[in-house]
């Protein structure tokens, strides 16, 4: 009786395993990854009932034309042949080039052969599937859905050793949940520091009613933008800089010691040597204060006087980051994890590693370019000659947009004084510059 009660229980379980699992349909792992795209064109629509997604995780190399082997090198905001100097490759050639900062060549975790990971934008309440091929050849990995709570579907929740074993190197696994709460956040691995390596990529969650939610949501008109702001190292990946924070931090070129950062409050960065900052996977070494590589940045096209939304994630590994946008004084945030604010008047926004923050920027200055910068907050007086920054260009459509444009000079930051002082979201620190504060001036 028992055993045949035990038998009917498994053939239950076998069969609700069967009705929930979807298997993946081969023709979409290929396709999506020469798109570059995460998701399948037919489903994720407002009015379907799931969001299906192909993701295979890779390695690949910054600065590298694989098709022809060829290093690259960044050249007046684009790239060329590290053996060429008068050749550079146009927009449409270097589609499947990861740029990193420009510097050196080092690896990273491709998502569809896209360094960070193709976006992954569904409707809110939507049954999100996503497939998920491992093809590193001996790193095991989990794909966490930050934001995500995982009601009724913790099995999906991709943490490593807690709620899933690893998905092994060859294995194809499927996560099955439910696109709730919305907002703007991400997925990333939850396993090692395979995050820092690139294994990260946008989810955006759209809601479904509009009442007191601030606009634009959707991208379906191209005013939504999604910035993703990451702190980067040159050589070394995150288990290695763990080691060098134990045991000492070297410049192995110039065979120094190098010092560790802090923010303002003293608390140390230790954890992890930043060389620059990038957004969307790219970005600049300055090799001094105001001299960059010319590597090509993130391009961000917007109509003149418009308003645009632009979603910062913080897919940094330690550091926090100031945005603001060069020229323009004000922008408005409307929301912070995936929760709606009353909108908020700001110069600039700060934002940690895991936060989201939503802000609307309005296109009201002269026909130019402008920089986005994410300038990395830290405190160290042997750094005074270096800029840490994550950079990338605004381009009011009209403006010139041919040569020097693509590789602008460092950003003219908006004036912050005490005449003329900004108001920061998600600061800290009761002043930022570093500036004690005058008592008597608070009463
Ligand atoms: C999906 O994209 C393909 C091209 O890759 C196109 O042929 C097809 O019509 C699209 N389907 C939908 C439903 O948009
Ligand atoms: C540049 O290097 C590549 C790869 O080594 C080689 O195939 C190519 O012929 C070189 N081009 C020139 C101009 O030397
Ligand atoms: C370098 O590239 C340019 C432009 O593509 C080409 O005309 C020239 O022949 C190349 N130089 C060499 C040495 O191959
Ligand atoms: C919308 O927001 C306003 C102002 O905060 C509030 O008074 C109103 O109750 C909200 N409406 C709904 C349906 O939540
Ligand atoms: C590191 O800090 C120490 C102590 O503050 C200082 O003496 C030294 O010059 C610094 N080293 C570098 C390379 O800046
Ligand atoms: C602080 O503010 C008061 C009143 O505005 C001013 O008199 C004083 O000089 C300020 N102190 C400093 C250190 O700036
Ligand atoms: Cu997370």
């Amino acid at each position: 009786m028992q055993q045949l009660f035990f038998m009917v229980l498994f053939l239950v379980m076998i069969g609700s395993i069967c009705v929930k699992c979807q298997g993946p349909d081969d023709k979409w792992w290929n396709r999506l990854m020469t798109q570059g795209l995460a998701c399948r064109n037919d489903t994720c629509r407002r009015n379907d009932a799931t969001c299906e997604c192909y993701l295979t995780i890779e390695h690949r190399l910054t600065m590298m034309n694989e098709k022809d082997r060829i290093l690259l090198l960044p050249f007046k905001g684009k790239f060329r042949p590290f053996n060429n100097t008068t050749k550079t490759y146009s927009e449409d050639e270097d589609d499947d080039f990861i740029a990193g900062d420009g510097f050196g060549s080092r690896m990273v975790i491709a998502v569809n052969r896209r360094f960070p990971g193709p976006q992954i934008t569904a409707y809110e309440n939507q049954n999100i599937i996503i497939h998920m091929r491992n093809l590193m050849h001996t790193d095991s990995t989990t794909i966490h859905f930050h934001g995500l709570h995982q009601k009724r579907t913790p099995w999906s929740d991709g943490v490593a050793f807690v709620s899933q074993c690893p998905i092994l190197p060859g294995q194809i696994y499927t996560y099955s949940c439910y696109a709730k709460p919305f907002g703007t956040s991400f997925y990333h691995a939850h396993i090692g520091d395979q995050r820092s390596a690139g294994l990260y990529g946008p989810l955006v969650i759209i809601p479904l009613s509009s009442v007191n939610i601030s606009t634009p949501q959707d991208d379906n008109d191209g005013k939504v933008y999604t910035v993703a702001v990451q702190d980067w190292n040159h050589f070394d990946e995150p288990e290695t800089l763990y080691q060098r924070m134990l045991f000492g931090s070297f410049d192995l070129q110039r065979n120094e010691v190098i010092n560790t950062t802090s923010d303002i409050s003293g608390a140390k960065f230790s954890r992890f040597h930043c060389h620059s900052g990038i957004i969307n996977g790219k970005g600049r070494f300055y090799n001094k204060l105001t001299t960059h590589n010319q590597a090509p940045l993130t391009k961000y096209d917007v109509e003149p006087n418009t308003e645009y939304r632009f979603r910062v994630i913080g897919a940094a590994t330690l550091y926090p980051f100031r945005v603001y946008i060069e020229g323009h004084k004000s922008i408005r945030i409307v929301a912070s994890d995936g929760f709606e604010l009353e909108p908020i008047e700001v110069e600039s926004l700060i934002i940690h590693p895991g936060e989201r923050i939503d802000f609307i920027l309005r296109t009201d200055q002269a026909l130019s370019n402008y920089l986005l910068v994410a300038e990395i907050l830290e405190v160290e007086p042997a750094f005074k000659d270096q800029h840490h920054a994550a950079e990338a260009i605004i381009h009011y459509i009209g403006a010139d947009y041919n040569d020097k444009e693509l590789y602008p000079p460092k950003a003219i930051p908006n004036i912050c004084s005490d005449k003329e002082p900004c108001k920061i979201f998600n600061c800290p620190f009761m002043y930022y510059p570093e500036k004690k504060p005058n008592l008597s001036d608070m009463e």
